[in-house]
């Protein structure tokens, strides 16, 4: 039989990128190596000549991009002798803390929205018996709660202001480059706190460093945690572009946003964490931020699922629905390579795909002639 070595996780693939030594305990659950999807229908769909690829994060472990940062923030939590864990989070974050303490046998705090997250995420939570606290208040609260009292406890953040979560999360950078054979020329994605498209572009950056110095700007933004090799793998890297949900932009608004809302409550997020350094992005890569309404962002979520096969959480495809805006206009102009990240899967949020779908549902009695009709009736759809 042919012999294919076993997929460990992230940390073990990327072990001389990442802040491991060879004692290190490494808790995985196989997350990373996600499937970078060529898409088919919608450029023809939108009339445009762009290659887009889809970063299916939501492929991972728990269903999204934060296993990336998780297996490492609970890797060096474990290290240093920390039995618990602490995040504020809109769903996915504690989704990941309480999979990741399970596999470690500490215990995981998560403080979330009241009412506010995905029913699959909640159910994430409450499966791997993480102690859930809702709080009657935003994650923006529940986020200034987590650092004011870890203060008096002892519990380790794994927030993505923990370093080492933005390290694990650089690696999909790695992947994409590995599997394009070159940086995109545009990389979309979704903005909450802003720690995703920060750790994309430390990622890039450091396949675009030649030396062992920490030489580039980005290289100041991981507190002198990255590791380069001599040579560089890539010449260029993206444009870095970011979407937020119009009703939670404090990106376009140029200052902290007070009273977050949108449909996508994964990036219901008023005071992103990572604000300076997701600036510092944009600025060195020549990137932009923008906005959708929830109603592009849900039909961008349809549509990919429609043409494509492909189902994420609407906070996911607000990367797409850029995209596709951006592309439209011009502004990423044709014969572009563009990658959106799409952070989560659709499961996640049950309710909200309901709700939006276009089939209705046919109840029919249960017999032949009864079906038939209703086959016969639909062929054409
Ligand atoms: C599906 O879980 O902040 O800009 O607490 O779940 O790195 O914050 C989630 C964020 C995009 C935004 N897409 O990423 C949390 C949380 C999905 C997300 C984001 C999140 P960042």
């Amino acid at each position: 039989m042919p012999f294919r070595p076993r997929y460990t996780g992230l940390i073990e693939r990327y072990r001389d990128r990442l802040p491991v030594s060879a004692d290190t305990k490494i808790i995985s659950l196989g997350e990373g190596n996600t499937p970078l999807l060529k898409l088919n229908n919608i450029p023809k769909h939108i009339g445009k000549n762009v290659e887009i690829y889809v970063k299916y994060e939501g492929l991972n472990p728990t269903g999204s991009f934060k296993d990336r940062g998780m297996t490492m923030a609970v890797t060096k939590a474990v290290e240093a002798g920390s039995k618990a864990i602490i995040c504020a989070s809109t769903g996915n974050t504690s989704a990941a803390a309480a999979a990741y303490a399970a596999r470690a046998g500490i215990t995981a705090f998560v403080l979330i929205p009241d009412g506010k997250i995905a029913l699959g995420k909640l159910a994430q939570a409450m499966m791997h018996d993480a102690v859930v606290i809702q709080i009657k208040g935003n994650f923006d609260e529940g986020m200034q709660l987590v650092k004011d009292v870890a203060e008096h406890a002892p519990v380790t953040i794994v927030n993505s202001i923990n370093p080492y979560r933005l390290q694990g999360q650089k690696t999909a950078a790695f992947e994409i480059v590995e599997e394009l054979g070159r940086a995109p020329d545009y990389h979309c994605l979704p903005v909450g706190n802003a720690g995703n498209i920060t750790a994309h572009w430390i990622g890039y950056s450091e396949y675009a460093s030649k030396c062992g110095d920490h030489v580039t700007d980005a290289c100041a933004l991981c507190h002198g945690e990255c590791k380069f090799t001599k040579d560089a793998v890539i010449s260029s890297r993206p444009k870095m572009v970011g979407y937020q949900a119009a009703g939670s932009a404090p990106f376009m608004r140029g200052e902290m946003v007070d009273n977050p809302e949108t449909v996508a409550t994964a990036i219901r997020i008023g005071h992103p964490q990572s604000w300076d350094m997701a600036w510092k992005v944009k600025e060195e890569s020549e990137g932009w931020f923008d906005e959708c309404d929830d109603d592009t962002i849900l039909a961008a979520q349809k549509l990919l699922a429609e043409k494509e096969g492909i189902f994420c959480e609407p906070a996911s495809a607000t990367s797409l629905a850029g995209a596709i805006r951006d592309i439209q206009s011009g502004k990423i102009p044709e014969g572009s390579v563009v990658v959106c990240t799409l952070t989560g899967h659709g499961l996640k949020d049950p309710d909200i795909a309901i709700k939006q779908s276009s089939s209705p549902l046919i109840t029919v009695d249960a017999n032949l002639d009864a079906v038939r009709d209703a086959i016969l009736g639909n062929l054409a759809k």
